[in-house]
């Protein structure tokens, strides 16, 4: 059965020096009052979804850290601090600890581990855990470890191209994974029924499913159009200098 719905989110406003940030991209070029305007558009959407959003300030010793899905996985009761695999992110679970406290047991993946959150899809009761420049195998065996005591079951995915597993395949309920064509044909995703992305719609993969309503990021018209004419509630946000930073609608929140 599909996972139930989420009553709580946590995120985190941009910093002012958000465009320090890790990228991959040539031109970045971020606007920073465009990026609070469209991060309010999300909060603003995760609330219109019902979703009680806890909305942590921004804190510019971390210029990735609105990109709280990468420090920290959710497991039934239990919030795991990830490490992240990039240096200037190691610290940033530290920023989110109190917060996490007030709503879940908190547990850490340990040294020489190391895991993005990015890299964790949940379907039903089992994770996919992508192995990628952020996630080694250590970081994955003791979140497979810590996934299992809560009752669910795991496996690891290698992840050779995109930042993250869930940056080029997302699972939207009802058993379809959308995603590259390349990730799709993984032996690991046979039993789905894939919805495979046309080549210059990629970004798009990093559509969100909540509580029955897809969130998916603006400027990719073939498959909005694919996703409107299903029957779940398409809502597109402009995520134009998220993107910038190789970010994407995930990564933005913790849902739970
Ligand atoms: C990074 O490179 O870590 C950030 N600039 C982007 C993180 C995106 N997170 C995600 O997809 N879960």
């Amino acid at each position: 059965m599909d996972q139930t719905f989420f009553k709580n989110a946590i995120v985190r406003k941009p910093a002012p020096n958000f465009a320090a940030g890790l990228t991959t991209q040539d031109n970045r070029g971020a606007n920073y009052t465009l990026m609070s305007q469209q991060h309010a558009a999300y909060v603003a959407k995760l609330q219109e979804l019902g979703l009680a959003v806890t909305i942590l300030p921004a804190n510019a010793e971390f210029p990735d850290g609105h990109f709280v899905e990468d420090p920290v996985v959710f497991a039934g009761g239990t919030a795991v601090l990830t490490r992240p695999g990039a240096p200037s992110r190691l610290h940033e679970g530290l920023s989110l600890t109190e917060t996490l406290a007030g709503f879940a047991d908190l547990a850490r993946i340990e040294a020489p581990g190391f895991l993005d959150g990015g890299d964790v899809m949940r379907v039903r009761d089992h994770f996919y855990i992508g192995l990628s420049d952020r996630t080694n195998e250590a970081g994955a065996e003791q979140l497979g470890a810590l996934v299992s005591e809560q009752g669910f079951t795991w496996s690891t995915v290698a992840v050779p191209a995109g930042l993250h597993l869930k940056s080029s395949v997302n699972y939207l309920g009802d058993n379809v994974l959308l995603g590259t064509e390349s990730f799709l044909a993984l032996p690991e995703f046979a039993d789905f029924e894939k919805w495979v992305l046309p080549p210059e719609e990629t970004p798009a993969a990093n559509t969100l499913w909540i509580n029955e309503n897809l969130l998916m990021p603006a400027g990719y018209p073939k498959t909005e159009a694919r996703l409107r004419a299903w029957r779940k509630p398409v809502h597109v946000l402009d995520m134009s200098e998220v993107e910038k930073m190789d970010g994407g609608l995930s990564c933005l929140s913790l849902r739970f």
